[in-house]
């Protein structure tokens, strides 16, 4: 049986191979796809490696915030929809993580980084979950940051990564819509109620404007990325677009953002907004936002419960390979 390393092994190629090079260029000024046997430049694997498997450990340690009120969901309704919301999450990490390997990269390698604290997760996933209110927030407010980041990652020129994305995103905009609900529901409840869900719209806004990543000038990355049209659009032109849709929206909530300096700029035709703590920023990549550890330490954990799954999957594929071979 074949190895996941075997099963994923790219074609050989040499980094200076100018044909490669020039068919490569091609697909790329013609806004078309690259594909996983096609030749490809070593710093675009890498880059995609980078971005998508940082992408999809976001998604499964995405799942831990949320995770963390399934129990205490305020009905069965609503216990269902957010325990079918985290399922989901489980999903789109499994999408990422094939799309990954199409690169050369086996999972497990990926895995391993991640627990060992050397791969990045979205920084937004270090932040506390303190009540109901914040699975509100999340939906409308980080799914809502997440679809906006992805949607123009549908057209990332990488073939596997870009049609993962189309899939996840139809799933995030079901997931922000559900957010907006609970906001909803809770903006027109009780005085507390309603206190609730603005104290957790106060507490998630400057975390998810940060989702988007450094400011433009700060974003290493996003040059090259955008040259290689993997992304399509810079990190501080993304999170204006976002500003300006959660400005109108929450206004339906009769709820207000915690920024009194969004502001349309006429003359330039961008969404202004306050400033934002970026060495908070800093601190949480560094592995010391409020739930870092914490985050970690139950991934690991779950890894390690889940050793005899992998095994018996594991022996099960061998059992009915050696079928095959004997049929
Ligand atoms: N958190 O040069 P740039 C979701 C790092 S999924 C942590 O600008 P780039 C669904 C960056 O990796 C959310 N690290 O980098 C859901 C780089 O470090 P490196 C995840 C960050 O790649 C909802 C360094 O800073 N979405 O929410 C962050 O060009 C609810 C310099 O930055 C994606 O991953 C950050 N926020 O742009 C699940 C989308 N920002 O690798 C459950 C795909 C930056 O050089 C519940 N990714 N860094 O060591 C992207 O679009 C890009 O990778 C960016 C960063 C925009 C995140």
């Amino acid at each position: 049986m074949a190895t996941q390393t075997e099963l994923y092994a790219v074609p050989a190629q040499q980094d200076d191979d100018a044909a490669g090079q020039a068919a490569f260029d091609a697909v790329i000024a013609d806004d078309s796809r690259i594909e996983p046997r096609d030749w490809m430049p070593e710093g675009y694997r890498k880059t995609l490696v980078r971005q998508v498997s940082q992408h999809a450990h976001s998604e499964i340690i995405g799942m831990q915030p949320e995770a963390n009120w399934i129990t205490r969901a305020p009905s069965l309704k609503r216990k269902a929809i957010l325990l079918a919301k985290v399922q989901d999450e489980a999903g789109h990490g499994l999408y990422l993580y094939s799309a990954a390997e199409t690169l050369g990269t086996p999972r497990e390698k990926m895995t391993e980084d991640l627990i060992a604290g050397k791969a990045r997760y979205s920084s937004i996933f270090n932040y506390p979950t303190r009540s109901w209110a914040d699975m509100g927030a999340i939906g409308w407010l980080v799914d809502g940051a997440a679809i906006c980041n992805q949607v123009p990652l549908c057209r990332a020129s990488y073939g596997p990564y870009g049609r993962a994305m189309v899939r996840i995103c139809k799933e995030e905009s079901f997931h922000q819509r559900q957010g907006f609900e609970i906001l909803l529901e809770l903006a027109n409840g009780t005085e507390a109620q309603k206190q609730m869900a603005q104290d957790a719209i106060n507490r998630w806004y400057a975390p998810a404007l940060m989702m988007f990543g450094p400011p433009d000038d700060d974003s290493p990355n996003s040059r090259q990325s955008m040259a290689w049209n993997i992304k399509r659009f810079s990190n501080d032109e993304l999170r204006q677009r976002f500003v300006g849709m959660i400005y109108e929206q929450v206004k339906v909530l009769g709820l207000t953002l915690p920024d009194d300096q969004i502001r349309f700029n006429e003359e330039t035709g961008k969404w202004e907004h306050g400033p934002l703590d970026w060495n908070e920023f800093k601190e949480v990549l560094a592995g010391r936002g409020p739930c870092n550890s914490q985050r970690l330490a139950r991934r690991r954990e779950a890894h390690e419960n889940g050793a005899w799954v992998r095994e018996a999957a594991a022996a099960y594929a061998a059992k009915q390979a050696r079928k095959t071979e004997v049929a």
